[in-house]
């Protein structure tokens, strides 16, 4: 079987810096594109990248006397340090000034221009200046006329503009998203575009008029009419499409894509009917345009109960990332923000207190604790050698990990990173029973006299060593570093879900007692070494670090 993944984050807007929720989306996007490259079926594409032809970044550019692209090309960067920090593996950044990118879009707009899908004509609406798009007579008088958003006034404006007819993918979209039940989630998202579905569509401008204001003069022009700029938008949600529209990368589509509920109506609505628009206005050269595979609006991560927000200046920044990094390691906050995360339909308050909880209950005490307690004990009474498992091995550890893979990988196709991740903190607690019950540290001081009683020993140890082994691989993905590190300090082979690793299929990797189990007589540590702890245990009474 050689199944492509193609995985994408939003492209983000260069005037921001890089914040928890920027690198929240890449992180869980990234463990996805690691879990698919540890699945072993096939190539895996990753993609994330920013946004820049925002009148925004216009502004803040002039305001900071930089061209708007020298703006760009500054914050862009920042993008990638932040994505490169938090240990993202994407093939590739794509930025919407990149030519690679611009002459793409113009074809398409092109194409969809000679279909009839897009043509000129005027609209009036209720815009919102603060997110840069118009919003139905609906949305905008539930809202009481002021951004939902930001809570900025909403502006009546009227302009000739170039429409997408978005009404008329109205049936088959509802269709679409009828008979694929993951097409959007999670279910409540789902049921919300369903909902404002049923209210009508109204034709979606694509254009910006360009006036003498700096700002309307930074974007792609559309082709054929100088006068009239791209919008944002439509620009953006392109960039998933001009990334792979390559030979050697077309097979890659249809891609998942992951953000985050503020924009979820552009990409469950509006990009799908911009997907079937193209495909049917050039099914020649669109025969590979299917529409998006999945749909994941996650929720928002707030502080202390409170909206993060420029006005409150509140936002969780990259620097304090990097400053629990420093003390807790980064995978401790891969961790963090993986399970803890606002993946559901409800927003996720990011807490000191629960970060040090949870850092101590899953990583120092749970995955950490365990591995260096049974290596302990090997190296301790088996001089550092895998035991033998003599005797049939049937108890709860082994039947907990009997089938494991497979399980973790259905729940990985219905993208419910939790569950999955759940199964590698169960492992490593049952794990933890099982040593609880069985006693080996007693057992130990009757080997001496009983044979018997070291076979036994040498069983549980082996249990207990092979389990640990395998939810390393299944956390792999959320903590890659710290699962790399503790496969070599045991002498196994590298466990890699970096770009382009090489590694058995996780079906084979992850079964118990299978071809990739520990064999006994590996060295897995020195002989009365003391295993170094894979995360040291933290003090909650400690200050957050800063
Ligand atoms: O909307 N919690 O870019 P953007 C969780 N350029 N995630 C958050 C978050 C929070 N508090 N704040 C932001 C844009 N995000 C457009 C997208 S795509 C074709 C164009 C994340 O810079 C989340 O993924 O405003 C959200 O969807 C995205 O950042 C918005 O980023």
């Amino acid at each position: 079987m050689n199944q492509h993944t193609y995985i994408t984050t939003p492209i983000y807007y260069v005037n921001d810096r890089p914040h928890i929720g920027h690198c929240y989306t890449t992180t869980v996007a990234d463990a996805f594109a690691r879990l698919a490259r540890l699945r072993g079926t096939g190539p895996v594409f990753f993609l994330t990248g920013t946004d820049e032809h925002a009148d925004k970044v216009v502004t803040n550019a002039l305001a900071n006397k930089f061209t708007p692209i020298q703006w760009a090309d500054k914050n862009a960067e920042q993008f990638k340090l932040a994505f490169a920090f938090m240990g993202a593996t994407n093939d590739d950044f794509i930025r919407t000034t990149q030519e690679r990118h611009t002459s793409r879009v113009r074809g398409y707009i092109a194409a969809l221009i000679k279909s009839g899908d897009i043509y000129l004509g005027d609209y009036s609406g209720w815009y919102d200046p603060s997110q840069e798009e118009y919003l139905t007579e609906t949305v905008a008088k539930d809202a009481g006329f002021v951004s939902p958003v930001t809570g900025q006034p909403l502006i009546k404006r009227t302009e000739k503009n170039y429409f997408f007819n978005l009404a008329k993918y109205e049936q088959r979209l509802l269709q679409h998203i009828e008979a694929h039940k993951g097409f959007i989630q999670p279910e409540s998202r789902r049921n919300e575009v369903l909902g404002r579905l049923r209210d009508g569509l109204q034709p979606v401008p694509v254009s910006r008029a360009i006036t003498d204001d700096p700002a309307t003069q930074f974007g792609i022009r559309i082709p054929g009419d100088d006068s009239h700029r791209i919008y944002v938008w439509i620009d953006a949600l392109f960039n998933y499409l001009s990334t792979i529209d390559t030979d050697d990368r077309r097979a890659f589509w249809p891609p998942v894509h992951f953000l985050a509920k503020d924009i979820l109506w552009f990409h469950a609505v509006v990009w799908p009917a911009l997907l079937m628009a193209l495909h049917d206005a050039d099914p020649k050269t669109y025969s590979f345009v299917k529409l998006p595979r999945a749909v994941y609006a996650h929720s928002y991560w707030v502080r202390e109960g409170r909206k993060m927000s420029k006005s409150l200046g509140n936002f969780v920044e990259i620097e304090t990332l990097r400053a629990y990094a420093d003390k807790y390691s980064l995978d401790a906050v891969r961790w963090y923000l993986l399970t803890q995360g606002p993946l559901g339909s409800t927003d996720a308050d990011f807490s000191h207190a629960k970060f040090v909880e949870i850092y101590n209950a899953n990583l120092a005490n749970g995955l950490g604790n365990c591995a260096s307690r049974v290596a302990n004990m090997i190296g301790k009474y088996f001089a550092g050698q895998v035991p033998a498992p003599a005797g049939p091995i049937t108890n709860e550890v082994e039947s907990f990990a009997a089938g494991i893979a497979e399980r973790y990988l259905a729940l990985a196709d219905e993208l419910n990173l939790d569950a999955a991740l759940a199964l590698g903190t169960g492992l490593i607690s049952k794990v933890d029973q099982f040593i609880n019950d069985t006693q080996p540290f007693k057992l130990a001081k009757t080997i001496e006299q009983n044979p018997a009683a070291r076979d036994r020993l040498g069983q549980i140890l082996y249990i207990c060593a092979e389990a640990i082994r395998i939810a390393t691989v299944l956390l792999s993905p959320a903590i890659p570093g710290k699962a790399a590190h503790l496969f070599k300090a045991w002498g196994l082979p590298a466990l890699d879900t970096s770009i382009g690793a090489a590694h058995a299929p996780l079906t084979e990797l992850a079964r118990f007692g299978g071809d990739h189990a520990l064999k006994p007589g590996h060295r897995l540590i020195g002989d009365n070494v003391k295993p170094e702890p894979l995360f040291l245990r933290a003090d909650p009474a400690e200050a957050p670090p800063a």
